[in-house]
């Protein structure tokens, strides 16, 4: 799949990650008649520098970071001021990270960005489940067409379903009637046989899936799994998509015949849904689950998070209002586990948040062949991979993602899930199961991975856990760079590691946020040091980083768009041109429709 076009669904697709669809022909460009000039000081996004040249009177759906959470009185202050007063339909501030989302003028985020409280500015542009048929009459409008219609600030906490049963009414775990390879590639059998010393099946372990919602009623799922919607857009915590109930399944399923085993069967599930019931979902809807799952993983326990999801405007880390919320859940001690994404090996394949956070564990999806032999592994083709736009290597390591069989979800209000309805050929014959492809079902597989240890060692840090996740891979025929593939049983028969944080090497000659880390760059993406002890030990992203500090707009120099991609040319030439986000322009002759299996 490296015909998948750089330019492409990158910039727009956006829905969870399971398949890829893309765009089957670029149409012909239209330039403005005045070039587009960008300015990296400016703490705007350059899409937004270069849409506001193109049309200053749209109305466009932002988030605005600040330097310091506001005061009362702060919200009303700022937007009275820039925007005449009164106010503004779903404008919301969020507490995980200082920043608010609102719709504004293009032509008057210039001047929102002079207020010295305000850190950057982005556009809340749509997140990629799957980028399916179905999603993209729901993005017509664009990244920047959006306008109002999401949350208003302050709303009380939504209701929380299912329950918890433990061990009760499932049956003992095992692998002797499995159909799938995935637990057996991914090293979970020798973990629930004891092959590492227990038997580890994640029990008292909790884990957040933020996706599309799922199916409590599943008999796959029942007794593991809570859910809660934190997008008002949706009816429910039900999945209407079919995405998250296939991920949740992927981590606690069980069904009674032993067909389907989820990687950690004791572990449970708090789903938060991010998405309408469609399946459609924005950045700030990204934000609003973390920020409930900060708020609340002491409740339920919640160890690790699944983000089987990319963001659809590429962004550096040091500005990305995503991974910022990502990291500062890491610095609270919540493992944070991302997919690398469905675009292959293009220019911009782990440009996109989560995924390209260097803190978060990113994976990509290994192709078993479905066969529990190891030599006919490879690695997906549509797998993406590469070097962010901050200069770190990804993803971290690969796990099974191709020709998943997992949980089906029943649909929403009597309407069978999008999924299900896209893919019938894909669903198993009992109707209770289907197959899916891509990074989002990696992703889970790790997670559950990250459940097991958890039970063993309940002490980890997010830092340990990636380290002997990573440090404990094994290689697949054809690998190409430093990520191996999972193994689980190795993972937990390591020794733990200390309790030091990462130390982030960016590779390729990109500057480091702060100008104090190390470059390392071999020539092959991946140094052979970078995951020596040593550059695990150095402490440059303690937690004590993570305070006003880091805030502040001075940590944003622009260095990282003086450098490579992040120039003018890949705005306003060919690339990103403004054609590209007008709504007309994504007529169904744009997308492929031949889905990755
Ligand atoms: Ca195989």
């Amino acid at each position: 799949m490296r015909k998948l076009r750089l330019l492409c669904a990158p910039v727009l697709a956006c829905v969870l990650l399971g398949a890829t669809i893309a765009p089957a022909s670029v149409g012909a460009s239209s330039l403005p008649a005045t070039p587009i000039v960008l300015d990296s000081s400016l703490k705007i996004h350059p899409l937004l520098q270069a849409e506001a040249q193109i049309d200053p009177t749209r109305v466009v759906r932002v988030i605005v970071q600040q330097v310091q959470p506001p005061s009362s009185g702060f919200l009303g202050n700022l937007l009275g001021g820039l925007l005449g007063g009164g106010s503004n339909t779903g404008d919301e501030q969020f507490t995980i990270i200082p920043a608010l989302v609102t719709s504004v003028q293009l032509g008057s985020i210039a001047a929102m960005a002079q207020d010295p409280n305000v850190r950057y500015i982005s556009p809340d542009g749509p997140v990629q489940i799957i980028p399916g048929v179905p999603l993209v009459t729901g993005l017509l409008g664009g990244v920047l067409g959006l306008v109002g219609g999401l949350l208003g600030g302050g709303a009380s906490q939504p209701p929380v379903s299912g329950y918890f049963s433990g061990s009760a009414g499932r049956n003992s775990v095992g692998s002797s009637h499995l159909s799938t390879t995935y637990p057996f590639d991914s090293g979970a059998t020798g973990a629930w046989a004891g092959s590492a010393g227990a038997s580890d099946t994640g029990s008292g372990v909790t884990v957040a899936v933020l996706d599309s919602g799922v199916d409590l009623n599943h008999p796959d799922l029942t007794g593991h799994v809570m859910a809660v919607s934190v997008n008002t857009s949706a009816s429910g915590p039900s999945d209407g998509y079919g995405h998250g109930t296939h991920v949740a399944g992927l981590i606690v399923g069980q069904d009674t015949a032993g067909h389907y085993i989820g990687v950690a069967p004791r572990a449970n599930v708090v789903s938060v849904k991010l998405s309408d019931d469609t399946g459609a979902a924005y950045e700030s809807d990204v934000l609003r689950g973390l920020q409930w799952v900060s708020q609340n993983r002491t409740n339920y326990n919640i160890r690790a998070i699944n983000l089987s999801l990319s963001a659809a405007v590429p962004q550096s880390y040091a500005t990305s209002p995503i991974d910022a919320a990502v990291e500062n859940l890491w610095h609270q001690g919540v493992t944070v586990v991302a997919s690398a994404g469905n675009l292959g090996a293009g220019e911009d394949a782990v440009w996109y948040a989560p995924g390209n956070d260097p803190l978060a564990i990113t994976v990509g999806c290994l192709d078993d062949n479905q066969t529990v032999a190891p030599g006919d592994d490879s690695l997906c083709t549509i797998s993406s991979r590469g070097v962010t736009e901050d200069g770190f290597a990804k993803p971290d390591l690969v796990a099974p993602g191709r020709k998943i069989v997992s949980t089906l979800s029943a649909g929403i209000n009597g309407q069978p899930a999008v999924l299900a309805t896209t893919f019938p050929s894909r669903i198993t014959a009992d109707g209770r199961h289907i197959r899916l492809s891509g990074t989002s079902m990696s992703a889970p597989v790790v997670t559950g991975a990250v459940a097991l240890l958890m039970q063993r060692h309940p002490g980890l840090t997010p830092d340990q856990v990636k380290k002997l996740l990573v440090s404990t891979t094994s290689s697949y025929p054809g690998q190409a760079d430093k990520a191996g593939e999972l193994n689980i049983v190795a993972a937990l028969r390591a020794n733990v590691p200390a309790a030091a944080p990462q130390t982030l090497l960016p590779i390729g000659g990109s500057g480091a946020p702060a100008g104090q880390v190390t470059l390392l760059w071999d020539g092959n993406q991946w140094a052979t040091t970078f995951w020596t002890g040593g550059h695990w030990d150095a402490g440059y992203w303690d937690a004590g980083h993570w305070d006003a500090t880091y805030w502040q707009a001075g940590h944003w120099d622009g260095a990282t768009w003086v450098a490579g991609y992040w120039d003018a040319g890949h705005w306003d030439g060919g690339h990103w041109d403004s054609q590209r986000w007008l709504a007309g322009h994504w007529d169904a002759g744009y997308w492929d429709s031949s889905t990755y299996d």
